[in-house]
């Protein structure tokens, strides 16, 4: 056989099993998708363990920029509030930080791009399988925590976005995600305002989206409009930690 149609072969062989496996993940109680929340836990201990918790993702340089950051998923928010706020340039927009935290703030966007900035040009990785390098420029996450003084008890930062995924399941709700807090001080994590030299643009998140390198584009929330610490994810969505994973997709999408 030769190797095309042994992979072609193999490809409908496989597939033929997990399209039923497929249709069970979405199911809440099916032990497919229970054997896969185990799996990814155990994913998610492996990496912990093999990663030092500041390992950086790898950072290339601009001529390695060969391609404009193609824009996913949401790209034009339509909701008022989002709308308003493109209107006015994001004059009034705060950015809060809420929850397990000492001091909640409110961060307009100056105040943001007044502070320690870093500049990072990495590679998006995206679950169905395209990758864009880009440049990104953004207030390390570390920093605005630190400032809200994060309580000891909290042991994850969850964004809330803007734009509202129509969907059939749930009714409307507005994209989530979230992250851990190892993740969330990483070094190359950063509230990002700007790309590729210019301001963000709506397409890609505008006014910040967060930038997690170590992990699958899905897990890197734009459009954000809070954080909130917690220490607790069931309250949120429909308890998988993001949008996405409400949806079967893996908690920790680490790459
Ligand atoms: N708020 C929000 N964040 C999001 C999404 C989205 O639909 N809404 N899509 C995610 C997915 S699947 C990807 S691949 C990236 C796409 O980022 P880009 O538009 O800058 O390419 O954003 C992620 N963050
Ligand atoms: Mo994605």
């Amino acid at each position: 056989m030769n190797r095309r149609r042994f992979l072609t072969g193999a490809a409908v062989a496989s597939s033929l099993p997990l399209a039923g496996c497929f249709d069970a993940v979405g199911q809440r109680d099916s032990d497919v998708r229970r054997f896969l929340l185990r799996a990814n836990d155990w994913t998610y201990r492996v990496q912990r363990l093999m990663l030092g918790s500041d390992q950086l993702a790898r950072e290339f340089s601009r001529s390695e920029i060969r391609q404009p950051m193609r824009p996913n998923g949401s790209t034009n928010p339509q909701a008022s509030d989002y709308l308003r706020h493109v209107a006015e340039g994001f004059r009034d927009y705060r950015l809060s930080i809420r929850g397990m935290v000492a001091r909640p703030l409110a961060f307009s966007l100056d105040e943001l791009r007044n502070m320690p900035a870093r500049t990072q040009i990495t590679r998006h990785d995206c679950v169905e399988g395209w990758s864009c390098v880009a440049e990104w420029t953004g207030t390390p996450l570390a920093l605005v925590l630190d400032e809200a003084s994060v309580l000891p008890q909290a042991r994850y930062a969850v964004f809330s976005c803007f734009d509202v995924m129509e969907n059939s399941f749930t009714g409307p709700i507005r994209y989530y995600e979230s992250i851990d807090l190892l993740d969330a001080r990483h070094p190359q994590t950063i509230l990002a305002y700007g790309m590729n030299g210019t301001a963000l643009p709506v397409a890609n998140g505008a006014p910040l989206r967060v930038r997690v390198e170590r992990q699958l584009g899905y897990k890197m929330a734009k459009y954000i409009e809070a954080i909130t610490l917690t220490d607790d994810l069931s309250g949120f969505g429909e308890g998988q930690g993001g949008y996405w994973e409400d949806r079967g997709y893996e908690w920790f999408a680490g790459i």
